[in-house]
């Protein structure tokens, strides 16, 4: 860290919570089966109530920290934190193509459209970061390529700030979606990313702390790669040797979404890596 302080919970939740609520998301899902869903989630914090013997002083501390959570804006941090991981490992079942991984609270639609070979839009300051080239091929199953697919990519920079959710940032900095060549290749240059740490001074950060667990992400990068027919994959990508990548907070690596980038004479980190689509 530099010149500013990790990002703080109030600042990247409250920007955070505001993108949430500006989607307006809804699902099809039948009454039938949500009241299955409701029933079985309160069912399972019953029987955990019942099995510790929780006492009424550790009820309302419960209720005060689910209160302070929403006042701080930190449901999609905690939420994309400690629950998501559950839901893609739901989605992860139905698929043969490229691993997913969870989406996180800082994905931002609309990103700047660029074309296969390009780099990430980036400030003077992130240019002395050692840049990392990121090249591959978007196939479908049987490994044709697909020209015209979407790399989106997106990636905190090296004090761990996302763009759009830090106000000192420019618009769109390392964020881009990546239009592939017509056999469906790219070649991306952006920075080497840094472990990431959550926010640890709000009821996040508390809730770590107090079960002793560390608030560290490894480095990664963001991705939801997309061609028409085809089912997009929302994904991570990860570094070889990078510390956290056993102990991942958000629980979110996969041993197929490691990246071993190697260093050249020109002073950039080279990697490849290709990404196979399901059909739709
Ligand atoms: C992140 O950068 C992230 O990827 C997740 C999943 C949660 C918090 C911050
Ligand atoms: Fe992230």
């Amino acid at each position: 860290m530099t010149t500013l302080e990790s990002p703080t919970a109030v600042g990247s939740g409250t920007a955070a919570t505001d993108k949430f609520k500006n989607e307006r998301v809804s699902a099809d899902t039948s009454p039938e089966r949500l009241a299955a869903i409701a029933k079985d989630a309160l069912g399972a914090l019953h029987k955990v109530i019942l099995d510790h013997n929780v006492t009424y002083p550790e009820y309302r501390v419960f209720k005060q920290w689910l209160i302070d959570v929403g006042e701080g804006g930190e449901w999609p941090l905690f939420l994309d934190v400690f629950i998501e991981h559950a839901v893609e490992e739901v989605l992860a079942r139905s698929r043969k193509g490229t691993k997913g991984s969870i989406e996180g609270p800082y994905y931002l639609a609309d990103a700047p459209e660029l074309p296969s070979v390009c780099t990430l839009p980036m400030r003077e300051e992130d240019k002395k970061i050692t840049p990392l080239v990121f090249s591959g091929q978007v196939t479908d199953l049987d490994g044709n390529g697909l020209g015209g697919a979407v790399v989106e990519l997106w990636h905190a920079d090296n004090d761990g700030f996302y763009s759009g959710f830090a106000p000192h940032l420019p618009d769109w900095n390392l964020r881009g979606k990546i239009i592939t060549d017509d056999e469906g290749r790219y070649e991306v240059t952006t920075i080497q990313p840094a472990p990431y740490q959550i926010p640890t001074d709000g009821p996040t950060g508390q809730f770590i702390e107090a079960q002793h667990g560390h608030p560290w992400r490894p480095a990664h990068l963001h991705l939801i790669v997309s061609a028409p027919g085809k089912e997009s994959v929302t994904t991570q990508l990860y570094f070889s040797g990078g510390e956290w990548l056993d102990s991942d907070v958000a629980s979110a690596t996969k041993p197929e979404l490691i990246l071993d980038p190697k260093p050249a004479a020109d002073g950039k980190n080279y990697v490849t890596y290709n990404f196979a689509l399901d059909p739709a």
